[in-house]
């Protein structure tokens, strides 16, 4: 016989967990008093949500799933945008919250939720566990459905009374490796054939693009074909080197320089495009051919419908569709011309002096301190449309970004989770002083669990981006002002270092001084966001036509 909990834990050791992030409760308790005893650590974090950013990007960084623990009610409630974040995202994720017993209830129905209910449109599935003897298959059948493409969240649900109750001993059920099928060979032809009459195709790295198993197969489909590329905000990285076939992120859906390229193309070759992403491009009637590369279909939306798909594991298929165009593709030279003009413009003001800095200073100070191997992750706000267009990537999952749920808050806790998984690398999160003060309280977890993490804070005293779209708008600058604590105050009072840059040309300095201090620090700059209207209004205006 044993006991439900250590037959969870040992479910979980299976799996090769090595670590749980949350907040339990007293339902949880049995669970916690298994981990006690086993070899998995508890993390505990300050607020659920984070705890579920952390374990979704251990999920997006490896593929295998993070998990994530909270009580009942409240703290599983507060999973759900957590949850979203997952399954927007396709990040595989464990979610495991606590429930009143089942088999005889002594609290009525006090803090019970049904959060089954709740998960079901946010996840990929939830179940209940309701016997201790299904234990090993539910964990096993959790991990397989999280992990499978298009990955995702999963949520279990167990009751203390089948936690702390005694159960036959079940055997656990081993992984296996699970190779899936690659692409139909009729597939493949036909996208050569459109590939090898088209006069000026263009590669696009989709959201997909970055799983890591694909980052070698991916980039050696673009050594073979030499295809020019660009990406979709969550495709930066995902094809490795230097390459000087890049061609720009699609970080708006249209007039943006890299539109340029985009327009001219006849067809579009889109590797594993995710439509939960804000549309790269904008597909009509006059526009390029699409062909579709993913591991499933693709979906079919007003602004998206490829003319042809290969559907299957995308590295194997890539390379038999290379065997089949590799040295016989038409490309044209202007595209690289075009290239050429496209990163150009977005080196404009990089060094510009002004104080409070440009979002293009930013963006290029921050670069010029991160190796390229350094991994800069992203919350929400204005920043994130600058990071995408003008931030260069070397190596795949280098810049996390959310352009999926694109929700706030998940910024430092996903830089927390980078800087657990690789602690020899420099990790910076990158967030507006709104979306900080959304989870900035881990910062305590941070201190405590010693991670080496830079936090770079644009302050505009606002909701700047809210407030950049209310002026787009022609709406009066009304309602979306706030003030902020000392941020290195604020930072001291954790056991973090902070700084604060005065000057223009302090920010470089001042990250590369937070990075030797090592441990946990903050730096505050000041951001100028009135190029957002320059640039990304009136400038792109003029681009039309
Ligand atoms: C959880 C959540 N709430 C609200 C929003 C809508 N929203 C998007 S950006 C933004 C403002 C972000 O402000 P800040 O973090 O200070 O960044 P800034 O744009 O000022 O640089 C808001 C409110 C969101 N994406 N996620
Ligand atoms: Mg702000």
């Amino acid at each position: 016989m044993i006991k439900g909990s250590d037959l969870l834990v040992r479910a979980l050791e299976n799996e090769g967990v090595e670590r749980i992030f949350g907040v339990p409760g007293e339902e949880n308790l049995d669970v916690v008093e298994s981990l006690r005893k086993s070899k998995i650590e508890l993390v505990v974090t300050r607020h659920e949500q984070a705890a579920a950013f952390m374990a979704a990007t251990h999920g997006r960084l490896t593929g295998r799933p993070g998990v994530c623990i909270t009580t009942l009610g409240p703290g599983a409630l507060n999973l759900t945008t957590a949850a979203a974040y997952a399954h927007l995202g396709a990040m595989p994720m464990i979610m495991l919250t606590g429930q009143k017993g089942i088999l005889f209830s002594r609290q009525a129905r006090f803090q019970i939720v049904d959060t089954i209910s709740v998960m079901r449109p946010i996840t990929k599935m939830a179940r209940q566990i309701v016997s201790g003897a299904s234990i090993p298959t539910l964990v096993r059948d959790a991990f397989r459905v999280a992990m499978e493409e298009r990955p995702g969240p999963v949520l279990l649900e167990l009751p203390e009374d089948i936690a702390g109750e005694e159960t036959r001993d079940t055997p656990l059920v081993p992984p296996h490796e699970v190779a899936i099928p690659v692409a139909h060979p009729k597939a493949l032809d036909r996208a050569a054939l459109m590939l090898l009459a088209a006069r000026r195709p263009l590669l696009m790295a989709g959201a997909g693009a970055n799983r890591p198993r694909l980052a070698e197969a991916l980039s050696e489909f673009v050594r073979r074909t030499r295809l020019p590329f660009f990406n979709t905000q969550m495709g930066k990285g995902a094809i490795a080197g230097g390459s000087n076939l890049y061609m720009g992120t699609a970080a708006l859906s249209e007039r943006d320089y890299v539109h340029r390229a985009i327009d001219r193309a006849d067809v579009i070759l889109a590797i594993s495009h995710d439509t939960v992403e804000k549309p790269p491009f904008l597909m009509g009637p006059k526009g390029p051919q699409v062909i579709h590369v993913g591991f499933q279909p693709a979906h079919v939306e007003q602004v998206f419908y490829p003319h042809a798909e290969v559907v299957g594991d995308v590295g194997p298929s890539l390379a038999l569709l290379a065997d089949r165009i590799e040295g016989k593709l038409h490309l044209d030279p202007e595209m690289l011309t075009l290239r050429m003009e496209i990163l150009e413009k977005l080196r404009d003001r990089a060094e510009e002096a002004r104080f409070p800095l440009t979002p293009q200073r930013i963006v290029h100070d921050v670069r010029s301190v991160m190796p390229e191997d350094g991994i800069v992750a992203l919350d929400n706000g204005m920043y994130k449309i600058w990071f995408a267009r003008n931030y260069r990537t070397h190596v795949a999952n280098t810049l996390l970004l959310d352009n999926a749920l694109a929700t706030m808050g998940a910024g430092l806790p996903s830089a927390m989770m980078a800087a657990m998984l690789h602690p020899e690398r420099r990790v910076l999160a990158v967030a507006g002083d709104g979306g900080f003060m959304m989870n900035s309280q881990e910062l305590e977890t941070a201190v405590r669990l010693k991670l080496n993490l830079v936090v770079l804070i644009l302050e505009d005293k606002a909701y700047g981006m809210i407030r950049w779209k209310q002026a787009v708008d022609h709406f009066p600058d009304w309602g979306l002002s706030f003030g902020n604590p000392d941020f290195v105050k604020y930072a001291e009072s954790y056991g973090a270092g902070g700084r604060r840059v005065d000057s223009a040309d302090g920010l470089a300095p001042a990250l590369e001084a937070a990075f030797k201090a090592g441990g946990v620090q903050l730096v505050v700059v000041p951001v100028d966001y009135a190029e957002n209207i320059r640039v990304l209004v009136e400038e792109l205006a003029r681009n039309v036509g």
